[in-house]
């Protein structure tokens, strides 16, 4: 054959095998809270306490994922995902908090599993998407260290039954969120308030962290990806003035330092120890811990949305704080003297300001700081107020633009040298935003909760263009 009669090569604005798919997170989707001999959750506990989120609303149903899994993976295939991301129930798993694996919960996954791999699509699981069993709250949660010993424990039932056909695992989602939002603000389950309480619950979370890693290595095969999602935040200082970079150095460490240092590092900031110094003593740290919580992980999964502004308080014009999680209260410790900005930018319906950049300044500082390490956005996406119209169809043009940004800004990012490796879009379905209730869409799936109908929106056909062509539009 001539050289001119081969095909010409497929151009793609992404690199080789990179793995497109979308998100989801057990307590968001399933329903089913009473079934499969499934425990409650910290977040049944807590979406049923009234004023805790909105409208009232619960994961009681959901939407019903649990019985229309199969439904939904052929969504998926539409789409042409590539890799599904979802989340494991602990409380469905495990119902006793410890001792032995539930078998009928873990039938669910095992039929969900089969069901992706048939499409040909690629199980991507979380282990802990925030919804600790409440047996093991009623001891003490996150503050109580041996949470982290019982995780290690879910962590290998897990991996001993579906570890023969899961090959990618993360340890936790966000445990800023559980950590900062649950013991800080207050705004997620548990709903504590106390700086002292968030920083112990952080620490226990990172050693879940490290001795879940230790766990799945030894039940998983030896080829089996294991990694960890952290929503770190771009945080930019309001100006160049000193007092504002120096609120940005504290910032960063709160949000970020204080997960990378000792994942990757095996050692906690030492500003962060100082500036906290305050609010806790960190004698919840022991010795070993460290050396547990930085084991080796294959990648490091990044979830982003809008960027973190701050600067220092002006004590004349004290301005609201806007860190976009709702709630009275900071959920930072030792942040007094730092304000919260909105970015500039148009927002979501979460009030968020639409800011891609901040995904590139991600991306690009973790290639410099942790040369080589593969790096997945493993959350990306957009609220909108979504309708579906009289014809029964859902435009959400601001979502494409939204997810066009984001993906540009991905694309620079791999051009520019990061080994960032595939895109999961946050949210597969509109699903139960925790303290939002079900009035915040992120799905590119529109569902409507009082007869579960699923219609995909344009930004489904606009993404499964992007998927098949491995292009996006000019
Ligand atoms: O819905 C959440 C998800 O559970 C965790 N990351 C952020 C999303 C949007 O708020």
């Amino acid at each position: 054959m001539s050289v001119e009669a081969l095909p010409a090569p497929v151009r793609t604005d992404f690199p080789a095998g990179f793995v497109w798919g979308a998100a989801t997170a057990a307590y968001q989707i399933e329903g089913a809270v009473a079934e499969g001999g499934r425990t409650p959750s910290i977040w049944d506990t807590f979406s049923h306490t009234p004023g805790k989120v909105r409208n009232g609303d619960t994961g009681d149903i959901a939407v019903d994922h649990y019985h229309r899994y199969r439904e939904d993976v052929a969504l998926m295939a539409e789409l042409g995902l590539g890799a599904y991301r979802f989340s494991l129930a602990w409380p469905r798993i495990q119902p006793a908090g410890s001792g032995p694996a539930n078998e009928t919960g873990l039938d669910f996954y095992d039929r969900l599993v089969d069901e992706l791999l048939a499409h040909g699509i690629t199980p991507v699981a979380t282990l802990y998407h925030w919804d600790l069993p409440q047996v093991l709250e009623d001891r003490g949660g996150w503050l109580n260290r041996d949470t982290a010993y019982r995780f290690a424990e879910y962590a290998s039932l897990a991996a001993r039954r579906l570890g023969d056909r899961i090959g990618s695992w993360t340890t936790l989602n966000e445990p800023w969120c559980s950590a900062f939002l649950g013991y800080g603000s207050g705004v997620h389950a548990p709903g504590r308030t106390d700086p002292a309480e968030a920083l112990t619950a952080h620490h226990h979370l990172l050693l879940a962290h490290g001795l879940g890693v230790g766990a799945l290595r030894a039940e998983l095969p030896a080829d089996a990806q294991v990694s960890l999602t952290l929503n770190l935040a771009a945080v930019r200082p309001l100006t160049q003035d000193p007092a504002d970079l120096d609120a940005a150095r504290r910032v960063d460490g709160l949000a970020n330092r204080i997960f990378l240092d000792p994942v990757f590092h095996g050692s906690y900031p030492a500003d962060v120890l100082t500036d906290t110094a305050g609010v806790s003593d960190w004698s919840f740290v022991h010795d070993g811990d460290l050396a547990e919580i930085s084991r080796p992980i294959d990648s490091l999964g990044l979830n982003y949305y809008t960027p973190t502004v701050v600067a220092a308080d002006d004590p004349e014009h004290p301005a609201p704080r806007q860190d976009g999680h709702g709630g009275e209260l900071s959920p930072w410790p030792a942040d007094t003297g730092i304000r919260f900005l909105p970015a500039e930018g148009s927002r979501t319906a979460m009030g968020w300001p639409v800011d891609a950049d901040g995904l590139y300044e991600l991306l690009t500082r973790l290639r410099d700081e942790l040369p080589g390490l593969p790096l997945l956005i493993t959350e990306n996406g957009a609220a909108y107020d979504d309708y579906s119209d009289p014809s029964g169809a859902v435009h959400d043009p601001e979502r494409v633009a939204y997810l066009h940004g984001h993906l540009d800004a991905v694309r620079r990012a791999a051009a520019d040298g990061v080994p960032v490796r595939g895109y999961f879009l946050w949210s597969l379905l509109d699903n139960f935003e925790w303290s939002f209730g079900y009035g915040k869409r992120f799905g590119v799936v529109h569902v409507d909760f009082a007869s579960q109908r699923r219609t995909p929106k344009d930004s489904a056909r606009w993404y499964a263009e992007v998927i098949r062509t491995g292009r996006l539009p000019r």
